[in-house]
């Protein structure tokens, strides 16, 4: 007898053929990282998983996670992953508004206890009782520690709800705090992005479904699937940098013929994100690729880590630690990789790549 909840009936039901079914897990198997062979598994269990119940709640923001989400071309991953979860409360998305919003979240919670995922976007105000961000006249704080009870697991989207994000920068006048600054006990992966990648939430939704747990996370509680290299690793400009080939202003020679964008600030280098690979637009490109610097949205305190438009500081040539690429940093230091001689470029633009913002 079919299951009229699974995933398999509600695809039917919407005409979606197996063949493109297939196709989706193909790309959500290629996007995780999973080995050659895993679409056919994720198909089986996608097929069967039931919808889940996501309670999605927007504190301080400014909407860019959600319509990053739904800013992309149809038919899509993300419109089919929204097939595969029952969104019961999202106030940006949802029809209900009012009484009957807050209802269904109040429904949602009580119903699926212990088992809906929660995802939040947006940082969260603590200062003066948290009373900068309120809706329906509960501060976020509130909302958060309550929904954060019943669920199974938060996924904080976007940088706000990951790290803290623009409302946690300097001089921070509303206290704003990451969800994983809130919340201990419980299982919490932190997808950032100003805004994230789209077929990054949509991908750890599936793994979710999936396999029934969160994917391996880095130490700052990313998908390493999605979090695992920098941008730098991937860039197209990356043969430039090799080459000690930089571009010095946006409309030179250098940035006409695609060089690299080091020395115009691109944080590329040290940051952990999937743009080079997964990019943007349905596929159509990145920011580097428009020919602008990585802002680097997706590390912690990206917005006070310094000018976007000043280059990271470069090691000097002796260096062969983090420690020493530290020691120096905001030194002189823009010591031009291109003019070291090659082993010393070498040794340089590997401590270089170790780089973390952290280091900054
Ligand atoms: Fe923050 Fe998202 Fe940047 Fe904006 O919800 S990560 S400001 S894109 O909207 O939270």
């Amino acid at each position: 007898m079919a299951d009229h909840d699974s995933l398999e009936h509600r695809l039917a039901e919407q005409g979606i053929s197996r063949r493109a079914f297939l196709k989706f897990c193909a790309a959500m198997a290629s996007l995780m990282a999973l080995p050659p062979g895993s679409a056919v598994a994720i198909a089986a269990a996608l097929a069967k998983a039931k919808r889940p119940s996501v309670i999605w709640l927007s504190f301080q923001e400014c909407t860019g996670c959600t319509e990053s989400l739904t800013r992309s071309h149809s038919p899509t991953l993300e419109s089919l992953i929204f097939d595969m979860i029952s969104l019961d409360y999202h106030h940006t998305l949802q029809a209900a508004s009012g009484f009957a919003a807050e209802k269904s979240r109040d429904d949602a919670m009580q119903a699926y206890y212990g088992k809906y995922l929660l995802l939040v976007d947006g940082s969260i105000p603590t200062k003066d009782g948290g009373v900068y961000s309120t809706i329906a006249g509960r501060s976020n704080l509130d909302l958060l520690h309550e929904a954060a009870k019943g669920a199974a697991a938060i996924v904080a989207v976007g940088t706000c709800a990951a790290f803290g994000g623009i409302p946690m920068a300097k001089p921070n006048p509303t206290g704003a705090v990451a969800v994983s600054d809130l919340i201990k006990d419980k299982p919490i992966i932190n997808i950032s992005g100003c805004p994230p990648i789209p077929a990054v939430i949509t991908g750890v939704l599936a793994h979710y479904l999936t396999f029934g747990e969160l994917p391996a996370l880095d130490e700052l509680g990313r998908p390493k699937a999605f979090y695992g290299e920098t941008i730098h690793d991937h860039c197209y400009r990356r043969p430039f940098y090799d080459q000690g080939k930089f571009a010095k202003t946006f409309d030179d020679e250098g940035a006409r013929n695609g060089w690299c964008l080091y020395e115009l600030g691109c944080k590329g280098p040290t940051t952990h994100n999937a743009c080079a690979t997964t990019k943007w637009n349905g596929g159509a490109g990145f920011p580097i690729e428009a020919g602008h610097g990585c802002l680097g949205c997706s590390e912690p305190n990206f917005w006070d880590a310094g000018s976007f438009y000043a280059p990271l500081p470069a090691p000097s040539a002796d260096v062969t630690t983090i420690a020493e690429v530290a020691a120096v940093t905001g030194a002189a230091a823009a010591v031009a990789l291109s003019a070291l001689d090659r082993a010393k470029k070498k040794r340089a633009q590997q401590a270089h790549e170790k780089l973390t913002v952290k280091d900054l």
